[in-house]
């Protein structure tokens, strides 16, 4: 095991404090300014050649102006023989990033994320994705496990659940039904949690994270509920890296070889048919 737990807990722990100081985030929600660039990203899912590509070309020792946004990185395919998932080690690396560029890296929180901290079975192939992930925990950090499991829940528990931008883009994992917009509480971005926020299929954070399916009409009425122009989010997964859905919602994914993220420049206004422009794929970085 080349990484101590107690290194890997540190870390986490710093990365977890960062994000509850980070000094643009208000309540659930991390403002970006005017100015400079933001790098939307999909669901990443431990895939490690685009998360190290993104990483590098971000290059954010050397672009001060540069954010990038990560979410759902845990849980991939990279499964051994014994049923161990090595997925907290992207999480860990997205951490230190965190660590290193506080002002730069952020964070939203997913649906996997959240069945991570519950150990909620969430099934892929007929095992847990889940268990899988503490089996790899217990692999890596054998009797220390229970600590890093923690660190890790912790740091899962402080990532903010949207962010905006000031030319009106709204970033978050995903979004409710259309039948969870009709009644959906919008106050859950602008105060402190409870445990009835995060419950199953009632509370607005799961209605928020676990939602699919959401129609351009009803894309609309959440985006003018929030004033925003257009929603980016991941959790649908795209064979080509993206999806379209009206005029002001686009989807994005960033776990497989046709990955995408999109580039864009905080201080310009967008439609979609120009925010699809700024889609980059994966396969187009060097490593
Ligand atoms: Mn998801």
């Amino acid at each position: 095991m080349p990484i101590s737990a107690d290194h890997v807990i540190e870390v986490f722990n710093n990365a977890t404090e960062e994000n509850h100081l980070c000094s643009k985030r208000q309540n659930q929600v991390v403002y970006l300014p005017n100015e400079g660039e933001v790098w939307m990203t999909g669901d990443m899912h431990d895939h490690r050649r685009n998360f190290d590509k993104l990483i590098k070309a971000a290059d954010l020792a050397n672009n001060p102006q540069r954010h990038i946004v990560l979410h759902e990185l845990i849980h991939g395919d990279r499964i051994d023989a014994n049923g161990c998932d090595g997925s907290w080690e992207t999480l860990y690396k997205a951490a230190e990033l965190k660590c290193d560029y506080p002002s730069q890296v952020h964070f939203l929180l997913a649906n996997h994320d959240l069945a991570q901290i519950h150990g909620e079975g969430i099934m892929k192939g007929g095992m847990s994705v889940c268990e899988a992930f503490n089996a790899g925990l217990k692999r890596d950090f054998t009797d220390r496990y229970t600590s890093v499991s923690v660190a890790i829940s912790e740091f899962l528990l402080s990532l903010p659940l949207a962010i905006r931008t000031g030319n009106a883009l709204f970033f978050c994992h995903s979004l409710p039904t259309d039948n969870d917009v009709a009644n959906f509480d919008f106050t859950v971005f602008d105060r402190a949690l409870t445990g009835a926020d995060y419950r199953r299929r009632t509370g607005p954070v799961y209605q928020l994270i676990w939602g699919r399916n959401i129609t351009p009409a009803a894309v609309d009425k959440f985006a003018d509920a929030l004033g925003v122009s257009i929603i980016i989010t991941g959790h649908q997964p795209q064979d080509t890296g993206f999806a379209i859905n009206g005029s002001r919602h686009l989807i994005v994914a960033s776990d497989h070889n046709q990955g995408v993220f999109v580039q864009i420049d905080l201080s310009e206004t967008y439609d979609m048919p120009k925010l699809a422009r700024q889609i980059k794929k994966y396969a187009a970085l060097q490593l």
